[in-house]
């Protein structure tokens, strides 16, 4: 995301920048952000895996490092009101192909 923003920005300062190169950033930009809030990444590494769930697991036990990135809204994938591990038995759902959605993430 960084990246993609510095791009961006260089992109801005172009004079020469087109339209048409400017709506392929934002594009990609959009493209970059969606990847970041994807619901059920709580890893955030752009795929949801088995990885996703552990980690939500090891959240709900009270075992994730105080130093990892938590986000609940990501974590929550079933859209109830909370994070617990019916949230990590979706993932795994979903890696396994039971489900093909899992819920939105709402960010405030
Ligand atoms: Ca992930
Ligand atoms: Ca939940």
């Amino acid at each position: 995301m960084e990246e993609k923003t510095a791009e961006a920005e260089a992109l801005l300062e172009n004079s020469e920048a087109t339209s048409e190169s400017l709506a392929a950033m934002i594009e990609e930009l959009n493209a970059a952000w969606t990847v970041r809030i994807m619901t059920g990444d709580v890893n955030k590494n752009g795929k949801i895996t088995v990885a996703d769930a552990t980690m939500i697991q090891l959240y709900c036990v009270g075992m994730l490092a105080e130093t990892a990135e938590f986000d609940e809204a990501v974590a929550n994938t079933n859209g109830d009101d909370g994070v617990d591990v019916a949230d990590a038995t979706e993932i795994q759902k979903y890696v396994v192909g039971i489900i093909d959605i899992l819920a939105p993430a709402k960010l405030s």
